[in-house]
């Protein structure tokens, strides 16, 4: 049994959800993944400056960004090929943590380094909202900040250990939150170092 806090209404952290074996195994998986859908570089809409971030991406649909936009789609940016199939670890996590009765189409996969950051932003490109965004931790400790529904509402921060799991939806759905750091040499679980996060969406209104 692990325990679960309510950050504020709709967040909810659930410190160590994964032991260090199921970590060890996802990020196994996400090797396989990373290989087949190369690590790339976001770069922000009409400015085009890059990201601090990596990332990739699993399942049917992957987020991207770049001079044009941000925006979901099926195939990824650099090699056109479609992205790499869910882990049904992943899909094993959005089971027991969502509550929601449709599965993820998308999971984002973000890697830090240790001066990475991600600023205060929503995440509001999914048409479906009623879904929570879930997100897992590998790596080294992050310090998350997470606000209100407007960008200057009151914010809380709280530290995201490897294998921690947050559910972040209802009331909460649509508020600010990023990243403010990595604490450095926090985890051994990466041979190099740095964070790994992972965000599952669903991005589509399921039919009926
Ligand atoms: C991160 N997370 O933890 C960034 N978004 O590196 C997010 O941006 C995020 O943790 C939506 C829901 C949960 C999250
Ligand atoms: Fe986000």
């Amino acid at each position: 049994m692990t325990s679960r806090f309510e950050i504020m209404p709709g967040v909810i952290h659930y410190p160590g959800w994964l032991d260090r074996s199921a970590q060890q195994a996802l990020l196994d998986d996400l090797r396989a993944v990373v290989k087949a859908a190369p690590l790339f570089v976001p770069r922000m809409p009409r400015t085009g400056k890059p990201f601090s971030v990596r990332m990739s991406n699993c399942g049917v649909l992957g987020w991207v960004s770049d001079e044009t936009g941000y925006r979901y789609q099926p195939a990824h940016p650099e090699t056109g090929r479609p992205w790499p199939a869910m882990p049904p670890r992943l899909l094993d996590a959005w089971q027991a943590l969502a509550g929601y009765p449709h599965p993820p189409e998308a999971c984002l996969i973000n890697l830090y380094d240790a001066a990475a950051k991600m600023g205060l932003h929503q995440d509001r490109d999914e048409d479906d909202l009623d879904a929570p965004v879930l997100s897992l931790s590998l790596g080294d400790t992050a310090v998350f900040r997470v606000g209100g529904v407007a960008r200057s509402d009151r914010s809380v921060s709280v530290k995201l250990q490897s294998g921690d799991a947050l559910s972040f939806g209802g009331p909460a759905r649509l508020a600010f939150h990023g990243i403010d750091r990595i604490i450095a040499g926090s985890s051994t679980l990466l041979p190099q170092g740095g964070r790994i996060n992972l965000t599952l969406r669903r991005v589509t209104r399921p039919a009926g």
